[in-house]
């Protein structure tokens, strides 16, 4: 049975649970063990660390994991980078206490300093290929005290919206790393974990595809429809329908949210009525 591995709790659950459940895998959340079965799909859940998920995929204990990139490119285990996810999103950055910035004028400001982590692996390459020699310190929880603590100098670490920086009195000045959630899979995977892995990725393009369109209807002046067809493409063509109205139609399409508004606008001048804006739960093209 093919094992797919996800953070037991933490950032990463909530998502990773809600992508699952949204592409129809029902898990049963009230009695999560570490270990259990999906009723509805040939899947096992493995609720783990973090940390654990790149190795236990690499070795094929778990075919399939969710976690962020930034614990794969550390862990540095052979696996297969499926895709990206969409959420989790982050990104490890270097950061000085505030006082320095005056004087920082690029990476060399790091030479000879020490430098607090959980992230020593990628930390190591950036400063070796930015030729800089520093002193690593491996700290795993609250990077971000160390300065104040006089543990180290500066900190490399995860920022996401940078509160956490500047509440510690840090500046991020360098980004070094960009992550997010990505399904990984293991090199040895079976023909028939391959096969899982298919219906899979087929779901979860169906729903990511999803997420961004809008279901569009509106009532229409017959005569408008050749221009209103311009300027709704659909995903091959708008579907068109008479009314028992006299020279109206019902016209039905899809859109991008980021165009939703300026087409409504365009729809309306055309002389649409009556419109109405729906989600799209699944787009199968
Ligand atoms: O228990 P387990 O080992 O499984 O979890 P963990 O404590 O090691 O990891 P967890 O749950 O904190 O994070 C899991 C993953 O979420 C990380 O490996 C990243 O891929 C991703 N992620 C996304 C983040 C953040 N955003 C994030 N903001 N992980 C941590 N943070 C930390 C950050 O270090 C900072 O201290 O959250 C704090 C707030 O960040 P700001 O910048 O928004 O203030
Ligand atoms: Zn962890």
């Amino acid at each position: 049975m093919l094992r797919l591995a996800v953070q037991a709790k933490g950032r990463l659950h909530e998502e990773s649970a809600a992508l699952l459940r949204e592409i129809g895998i029902k898990l049963d959340e009230s009695k999560r063990q570490f270990l259990s079965k999906v009723p509805n799909f040939p899947l096992e859940m493995l609720y783990m660390r973090d940390d654990d998920i790149p190795q236990l995929v690499s070795d094929g204990t778990a075919g399939l994991g969710i976690v962020g990139l930034n614990e794969v490119e550390e862990k540095g285990c052979p696996v297969d980078i499926v895709r990206k996810l969409g959420f989790g999103g982050c990104r490890l950055s270097l950061a000085i206490p505030k006082a320095e910035v005056p004087g920082y004028e690029g990476p060399s400001w790091f030479e000879g300093k020490r430098i607090a982590t959980s992230y020593p692996k990628i930390l190591r390459k950036y400063l070796e290929s930015n030729g800089i020699h520093a002193d690593i310190e491996v700290i795993t929880g609250s990077v971000e005290i160390a300065p104040a603590a006089g543990i180290a100098d500066c900190i490399f670490d995860i920022v996401s919206s940078g509160g956490t920086l500047i509440s510690n009195g840090l500046a991020e000045v360098e980004r070094v790393f960009e992550s997010e959630a990505v399904l990984i899979a293991s090199p040895s995977l079976s023909e028939e974990g391959r096969n899982v892995l298919e219906e899979l990725l087929f779901r979860i393009e169906s729903a990511t595809r999803s997420r961004e369109k809008k279901y569009i209807l509106m009532n229409l002046p017959q005569a408008s429809v050749e221009e209103a067809v311009k300027i709704l493409p659909s995903l091959r063509s708008p579907t068109v329908m008479p009314l028992a109205a006299e020279g109206w139609c019902s016209l039905h399409s899809v859109v991008s949210e980021s165009e939703l508004w300026d087409k409504v606008r365009q729809l309306k001048a055309l002389g649409a009525e009556g419109i109405l804006i729906l989600n799209v739960d699944k787009i199968i093209e």
